[in-house]
């Protein structure tokens, strides 16, 4: 057939079909109707209603690998302190500084003091975990704010843990009712990955305090029947009391009196109960009975609850 036939057969076909040319059939757009637009995007809210909790759940998981992994690195760097000290730091509530036992200064700063050093320039060897930041035989180890002279940067370790890696904070930098708490205000603690916190200088946000607490391996109860008073810990190997005085300041963005406690001060049992290693049915015993425990309050910033994280455990 030849060109000009074809074309003539076509044009016929269009039209008595009367079929529209591709070009005019394009030109024309379809609106959507408004119950298609609502149909897609009530599909649209569900598959996000539906999503919105696994991705919930994936970021809650993703934070606390990041606190498995800032525990990791407070580990290494303990060992590291205790080779050189043959032992872990004191983690007791107060400082030791009379007699009665001093003034509080409790697990988590005495951490933060082993591992960066009262001032964050390093920890100094002769200290004794001193509020004042002295020795005690009159000798000061920590001159901040002093002269920059006075400053024994030679007698210093070496930073046990890095102190990028140490998120650590000044206690008035967490808490606004730390002026009448017991604690000197300056003081520092490493805080948690999670940031349920604003920072009240800088405004940026912060974790909550890591707590500490040391075993007493002479000791071998576990046991929440059975607390542990000041003066006396009834021979438990973890003394809830060594960081429970930093737990009764609260959470800092709603503190008593108006505010709710944490549920680790309300129920002190809870501690006990935490870190009952459950596998061992012989008799109670607590995780880690040779070292310490670490607790972070997890995603909720609050002490005591079950999505608290702990250097030991799933
Ligand atoms: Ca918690």
């Amino acid at each position: 057939m030849k060109t000009k036939e074809i074309n003539r057969a076509f044009n016929s076909i269009i039209k008595e079909k009367k079929v529209k040319p591709i070009a005019k059939q394009s030109n024309k757009k379809r609106a959507f109707t408004i119950v298609e637009l609502l149909t897609v995007m009530s599909i649209i809210i569900i598959l996000m209603g539906l999503l919105a909790p696994a991705m919930n759940r994936v970021r809650r998981f993703a934070r606390k690998v990041s606190q498995k992994n800032q525990f990791h690195s407070i580990d290494v760097a303990m060992e590291l302190f205790r080779a050189e000290f043959d032992g872990y730091p004191n983690s007791g509530a107060l400082d030791g500084s009379t007699p009665a036992g001093g003034v509080p200064y409790c697990g988590a700063m005495k951490l933060a003091e082993a591992m960066v050093g009262q001032d964050l320039l390093g920890f100094h060897p002769n200290s004794r975990f001193r509020a004042d930041g002295t020795d005690g035989a009159g000798n000061v180890l920590y001159p901040f704010p002093g002269p920059p002279l006075l400053i024994n940067l030679q007698a210093r370790k070496e930073y046990y843990l890095q102190l990028e890696n140490a998120n650590a904070y000044k206690l008035n930098d967490i808490y606004p009712n730390i002026a009448t708490s017991p604690f000197n205000g300056n003081r520092f603690v490493l805080c948690d990955v999670y940031t349920p916190v604003m920072n009240r200088n800088t405004g940026k946000k912060v974790g909550m305090p890591i707590l500490y607490y040391r075993a007493n391996t002479s000791n071998t109860r576990h046991d929440s029947a059975d607390l542990p008073v000041p003066g006396n810990d009834k021979g438990q190997i973890y003394n809830y009391l060594d960081n429970n005085q930093l737990v009764e300041l609260g959470k800092p963005w709603n503190p008593p009196p108006t505010g709710s406690n944490h549920t680790l001060f309300s129920d002190p049992t809870k501690f006990y109960g935490n870190t009952w290693n459950n596998k061992v049915s012989s008799m109670v015993r607590p995780y880690r009975v040779d070292s310490y425990i670490l607790i972070s309050a997890g995603f909720d910033g609050e002490y005591g609850t079950p999505d608290d994280v702990f250097n030991f455990g799933d």
